[in-house]
C-alpha cells in the first residue's frame, strides 16, 4: 500500500480546516481571492525536492501544496484550482504523462512545469505532448532542480495586482522598509574605486525581493516616486556624509526618474539633505535615463541647470538604448555618461558593439565628458575598456551591488590592487532607507 504524503501550507486563509482534511472530505473550498492569489501544486516522490520548491515559492508569495500521491493530486487540482503545478516525470507510482493527460481531461488552465533527471530530450517531449493536449506549458526544471532558475520561473507565472502592490509601496516608503545596496565604481586612469552607486531595494513582506525595474515604473505612475526619491536621496547623502567624515571621498551616484525632473523644487530639496549631512554636492552624482533626459522640457532644463549650478553633478544613463540627438547631449549640462551595459557586456566578441562603446567613450572625452562603462562582467571587458581611454568602469567582475556597510573595507581593500582582486557577492542589506 502506498504512503501518502501531503504538506500543506503553513498559511491557509480561507478558515481554520486543514486542507488535508478538505481534499479528503468532499466539500469544496472556496479558492481565497486574494490579491495575491497564487496556488504551487507540487507533485513528486522526492521530499527533500518538495520542501526546497515549497519554500522557495513561499518566500515568493506563493501557497504551496506538496504531495507524492496521484489522487491526492487530483482531487488538489479539482478543489484548491492551483496557478502553478511543478510535476516530477518519474515517480513509482504514476509518470507524469499520465498526470498530464488527468489535468488535460480537467480542463487545467494554470501553468504546468515538468521537472525531471531524465535527458532534456524527454523534458522537451513531455513539454510537447502538453502542449498538444491543450495545457500551457510554462517550461521545464532539470534534477538537480536550481532554486535561482525556479525562482525566475515563478517569479514570471506570479500574479501581482497592481493597486495592492502600489498600496503595500506606498506603506514600504512611509515606513522606511526601502533599503539601499551599493556598486563599487572603478576609476580606469587611478586603478582605484573612488565612488559608487545607490541602489534601491525593496523585500516585501509577502513577495519577497522585488526588483527596481518592476516598482520603479509602479512609482511613477501612482505619483509615489517623489517621495521615493526623497527617501533614496536622504538616505544615499547620509551615508555619502559617513563615508565622507570617515575620510573616504567616494562620490555617490543616485538614480532620478524623469518624472522627478519635472518638480520645480528637487534641486532645493537635494540641496538640503546635502546641507544637512554636510556633504559637497560636488560628491553627488545624478544620474537620469536617457529617454527621461531628452524630453527637452523647459521646465526639466530649469531644473537641470539649477541642479548643476547647485555643483550636483548629472550623468546620462543607459546611454545608447533611448533616442538622444547627440545635439541635445551637447546642449544638455551633463557631466558624466554611462555607455549602456548591453554594449559593453557584448563588446569582447560583438565587434559592432566594441565600436559602439569606444565611439561612446570618444564622443565623451570630445564634448568634456566623463564616461562611465556599465555591466564590466569579466577581466577582457575591463582591459579593452581601460585602452579604450574610458574612465570609469562598473559591474559584476569589479562587484556586485552590497551593503552601505561593505563598502569602505571593499574600498580600503582593493587601495593597494591596480585592478580588481575578486568579486563580491551581492547581498540584502536591512539598513532602512531614509
Ligand atoms: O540592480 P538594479 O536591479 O538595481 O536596478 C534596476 C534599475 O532600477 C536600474 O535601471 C536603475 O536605474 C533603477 N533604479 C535602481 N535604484 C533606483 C532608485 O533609487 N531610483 C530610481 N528612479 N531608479 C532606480
Ligand atoms: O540602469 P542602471 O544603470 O541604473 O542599472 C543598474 C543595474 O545594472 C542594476 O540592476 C545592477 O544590479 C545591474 N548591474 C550592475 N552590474 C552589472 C553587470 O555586470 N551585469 C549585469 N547583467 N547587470 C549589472
Ligand atoms: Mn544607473
Amino acid at each position: 500500500m502506498q504512503t501518502e504524503r501531503l504538506i500543506v501550507p503553513k498559511r491557509v486563509h480561507w478558515n481554520q480546516t486543514s486542507l488535508a482534511q478538505r481534499l479528503i472530505g468532499e466539500d469544496i473550498p472556496t479558492v481565497n481571492d486574494g490579491v495575491f492569489d497564487n496556488r504551487l501544486l507540487v507533485i513528486d516522490d522526492e521530499m527533500a525536492i518538495c520542501r526546497i520548491v515549497q519554500r522557495t515559492a513561499e518566500s515568493l508569495g506563493f501557497e504551496a501544496v506538496v504531495t507524492d500521491n496521484p489522487e491526492v493530486f487530483t482531487r488538489t487540482v479539482r478543489l484548491w484550482h492551483p496557478t502553478v503545478i511543478i510535476m516530477d516525470l518519474k515517480m513509482p507510482t504514476i509518470d507524469g504523462i499520465q498526470l498530464l493527460r488527468i489535468l488535460a481531461g480537467e480542463r487545467y488552465d494554470g501553468h504546468v512545469v515538468v521537472s525531471s533527471g531524465s535527458d532534456q530530450r524527454v523534458l522537451e517531449a513531455a513539454m510537447r505532448l502538453g502542449q498538444e493536449r491543450g495545457l500551457r506549458m510554462g517550461g521545464l526544471l532539470a534534477k538537480p532542480i536550481r532554486v535561482d532558475k525556479l525562482r525566475e520561473m515563478l517569479v514570471s507565472f506570479r500574479h501581482v495586482s497592481k493597486d495592492a502592490l502600489s498600496t503595500d509601496l506606498a506603506d514600504a516608503i512611509a515606513t522606511n522598509a526601502l533599503f539601499l545596496e551599493y556598486q563599487p565604481k572603478f576609476d580606469c586612469g587611478r586603478g582605484k574605486y573612488t565612488g559608487v552607486e545607490a541602489l534601491v531595494r525593496w523585500r516585501h513582506p509577502q513577495l519577497g525581493m522585488i526588483r527596481p525595474d518592476e516598482f520603479i515604473v509602479l512609482a511613477e505612475t501612482t505619483g509615489l516616486i517623489s517621495s521615493l526619491t526623497d527617501r533614496v536621496v536622504a538616505a544615499a547623502v547620509r551615508q555619502a556624509g559617513l563615508w565622507h567624515a570617515d575620510n573616504m571621498l567616494l562620490e555617490v551616484a543616485i538614480n532620478i526618474s524623469a518624472r522627478d525632473i519635472e518638480d520645480l523644487s528637487l534641486p532645493d530639496r537635494l540641496q538640503q539633505h546635502c546641507f544637512d549631512n554636510g556633504v559637497d554636492p560636488d560628491a553627488i552624482i545624478l544620474e537620469l535615463t536617457e529617454t527621461g533626459a531628452m524630453r527637452e522640457a523647459v521646465q526639466m532644463m530649469d531644473v537641470l541647470t539649477r541642479l548643476r549650478l547647485k555643483g550636483f553633478r548629472l550623468s546620462i544613463d543607459d546611454f545608447g538604448t533611448g533616442y538622444s540627438s547627440l545635439v541635445q547631449l551637447e546642449r544638455m549640462p551633463f557631466s558624466e555618461v554611462k555607455i549602456d551595459r548591453s554594449f559593453v557586456a557584448h563588446m569582447i566578441e560583438n565587434s559592432g558593439c566594441r565600436v559602439i562603446a569606444e565611439i561612446v567613450i570618444d564622443l565623451a572625452r570630445k564634448l568634456g565628458l566623463k564616461s562611465v562603462a556599465e555591466g564590466v562582467e569579466n577581466q577582457a571587458t575591463l582591459d579593452a575598456l581601460v585602452k579604450s581611454g574610458c574612465d570609469m568602469a562598473q559591474g559584476y567582475f569589479l562587484s556586485r551591488p552590497i551593503a552601505g556597510e561593505k563598502i569602505a573595507p571593499f574600498v580600503r581593500g582593493h587601495l593597494a590592487a591596480p585592478a580588481p582582486l575578486d568579486r563580491t557577492g551581492g547581498d540584502d542589506n536591512t539598513a532602512p532607507v531614509g
